[in-house]
């Protein structure tokens, strides 16, 4: 008898997800859907040999030396800053994401928190249920227009390209980026984009939507100095990951005027947002929820469900799985 691999899916997902994961592995499953401790984390990957995880869960060096047996470890997410890749590929073992799944219903939340700021939706919305809308006066709520202005995107992967294509298609905005590398010229034209540098963006930019991948070199990418050069009518969004942007610094850019408004949807520390954002009008705050359709969590379930299978060997494409973040453990190393 063939032992069955086993797993660890550490937060509640889809029946149906678990279903196709029961029909390969041994499956230990979080039914109360709270996370783990990161004590509980280590006890309970000890002995599996793969885990279906989320951005929640740290995935580095003291996790993988206390679980030997692993081998994949499928996050539930298009982000891998929770993963130590050094550590994965020390170890062999193979990290996998979700990327292209979540790409257009990301993109649409970060328009629409991008124009929330801009047209100070959540602040009215909130003056209103507080009854002190009493009558209507021509400056009431004016907001920033988004149609036509300059849109900025720092990281233009995927997600900052569907952006940029609502903004250009949709709204006629002439887009400027930055970003590592360049986008192919035809790229550019499709998107009516430019590049420029770092500081001509913050300069230039209307509305900036921050798209980048959080790392050490993103850390406080924008922080009081950004921020500084940022014109007073402008907006900022995040929808990368808490840590792009120092959060108390905005908090204090946005009490002292020196931008407009901001959405934010990701923070430093999350859940905990910092206090003095919770205080101020001026910026939507939304817990993490850009991906969250149903259909787009569905799709992501299932995508780091075909990960897991196929990572451990199993299913019809196995020892191939479709989007791998280290492939180079997945081929025999040289002895
Ligand atoms: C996830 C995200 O929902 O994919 C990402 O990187 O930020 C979100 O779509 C979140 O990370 C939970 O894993």
């Amino acid at each position: 008898m063939t032992i069955r691999p086993s797993v660890l899916v550490t937060r509640a997902v889809f029946d149906d997800v678990l279903e196709r994961l029961r029909a390969h592995f041994d499956v230990e499953t979080n039914d109360r859907d709270e996370v783990y401790p990161r004590a509980e984390l280590i006890a309970r990957l000890a002995g599996k040999d793969g885990a279906l995880t989320t951005g929640s869960e740290r995935i580095d060096e003291e996790v993988l030396a206390a679980s030997p047996r692993l081998r994949v470890v499928s996050n539930i997410a298009v982000g891998y800053n929770n993963f130590d890749m050094a550590a994965f590929d020390k170890r062999g073992v193979l990290g996998t994401n979700t990327p292209d799944v979540l790409t257009e219903t990301t993109a649409d939340f970060g328009f629409a928190l991008m124009m929330s700021a801009a047209r100070r939706m959540a602040e009215s919305e909130h003056f209103l249920r507080r009854g002190e809308w009493t009558k209507w006066s021509l400056t009431m709520f004016a907001g920033t227009d988004v149609h036509g202005a300059t849109l900025g995107i720092l990281g233009m992967g995927r997600i900052g390209q569907a952006i940029a294509r609502r903004g250009a298609l949709g709204f006629g905005m002439p887009v400027i980026y930055h970003n590592r590398s360049r986008l192919d010229p035809s790229i550019e034209k499709a998107l009516n984009a430019r590049y420029v540098s770092k500081t001509e963006l913050l300069q230039q930019a209307d509305h900036l939507v921050l798209v980048v991948p959080y790392s050490p070199a993103s850390h406080h990418a924008i922080g009081a100095p950004e921020l500084g050069l940022m014109k007073p009518s402008a907006t900022l969004t995040n929808i990368a990951r808490g840590g792009v942007v120092d959060d108390a610094a905005l908090a204090r850019a946005l009490a002292a005027g020196q931008l407009a408004a901001a959405g934010l949807d990701v923070f430093e520390g999350e859940p905990s947002v910092n206090p003095a954002l919770l205080g101020l009008p001026n910026v939507v705050l939304t817990p993490h929820i850009a991906s969250a359709t149903l259909a787009t969590r569905r799709a992501m379930a299932h995508l780091a469900c075909d990960n897991l299978i196929a990572g451990l060997g199993c299913g019809p494409h196995a020892g191939q799985p479709p989007t791998p973040i280290n492939p180079r453990v997945l081929s025999p190393r040289p002895d």
